[in-house]
């Protein structure tokens, strides 16, 4: 049991958070004047969230439930090292395209199989929702790993809100389609726009996350600003960023990977290191910062929270 209740997290987690909290103020105050707030923490040159470009106010932060045993991912590897092809398909290419991207004003489509579509601005989605901080694990599906701890709402608070009709079984999620400001998408890389989807009692689960920020922050543009879906039992590519339409479906809807490679990324997507991807093993990983591989864990090190969502089902078929 990885995952730490409320109860048990020690006084110096509060202070390990205390001191990225004062290290992430310190960097914005800094950044105002004179430095860029990359080149404080990390030594690189151009990553830096514009000012006045963050349509999010953050207010009130209250400390989640969920926590990991496992040290932090830095904050310079986490802006750094990402994962966002509308930003090139090289790590280091987003933290440097995504940097003048425009977040605000940001708003969502809501449709489907639901009984409150409408378009909304972002901040009505969250506002009504205290934000919390949660530390979870994040597990690529290309073997590295990190731990972040996010800001953001349960999901499942969003959707009943949305109130989703009885035949609502699935949701889509995709995110913006703008290749003027997303210069990845003038290539053909991926099926645009990226596309992902859960089955509604995953989206339901207490583990789903709906991030607006991390390391007590907004969310950087690299890591999908202004709103993602966190699913940590999953593997990375689940996590879409930057969404601009949540749809409620009676059918399974086809994520980007899905179509990309149908034989490698399934529907499911969850972390196993029973079943490896055909081109590579899943039964080790590198977690970002170490030098030795860890064992990867089933689900994630969640399989206690979530394995139930799976019962009777074939794994290896379900990838
Ligand atoms: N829209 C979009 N979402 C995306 C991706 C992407 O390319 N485009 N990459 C995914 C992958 S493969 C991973 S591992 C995570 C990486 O998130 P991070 O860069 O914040 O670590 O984002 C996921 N979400
Ligand atoms: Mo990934």
């Amino acid at each position: 049991m990885l995952i730490k209740k409320q109860a048990e997290i020690r006084s110096s987690d509060i202070t390990d958070k205390k001191d990225y909290l004062n290290r992430r103020q310190f960097i914005r105050k800094t950044s105002q004047y004179t430095l860029n707030w990359a080149s404080v923490i990390g030594g690189l040159s151009v990553i830096h969230t514009p000012p006045g470009n963050a349509a999010l106010k953050l207010g009130e932060i209250k400390k989640g439930n969920y926590k990991v045993d496992d040290a932090l991912t830095p904050l310079k590897d986490i802006i750094r090292y990402n994962n966002f092809y509308e930003f090139g398909t090289e790590k280091e290419s987003p933290a440097r395209l995504a940097k003048d991207f425009i977040t605000d004003p940001w708003k969502i489509k809501v449709d489907g199989e639901v009984n409150k579509p409408a378009e909304y601005l972002l901040e009505d989605l969250i506002k009504p929702h205290t934000l919390e901080e949660r530390v979870y694990r994040l597990r690529c599906v290309e073997a590295w790993s990190m731990v972040i701890p996010w800001l953001g709402v349960p999901l499942a608070s969003v959707i009943k809100r949305l109130q989703p009709t009885s035949k609502a079984k699935y949701v889509e999620f995709t995110t913006l389609y703008d290749p003027k400001q997303m210069p990845g998408q003038r290539r053909q890389v991926l099926d645009w726009p990226y596309v992902e989807g859960l089955r509604m009692d995953e989206a339901m689960h207490p583990l789903s996350l709906l991030a607006v920020g991390l390391y007590g922050d907004v969310l950087p543009n690299q890591n999908g600003a202004p709103v993602r879906l966190v699913v940590p039992w999953k593997y990375g590519f689940k996590n879409i960023k930057s969404i601009v339409r949540i749809r409620f479906t009676e059918n399974p809807p086809v994520s980007s990977w899905m179509s990309a490679g149908p034989r490698e990324y399934g529907f499911y997507a969850n972390v196993n290191p029973e079943v490896d991807h055909p081109r590579w093993s899943q039964a080790k990983e590198r977690r970002i910062g170490e030098f030795l591989k860890r064992k990867t864990l089933m689900m994630n090190g969640y399989a206690d929270e979530v394995a139930h969502l799976y019962q009777g089902m074939d794994l290896r078929k379900n990838f």
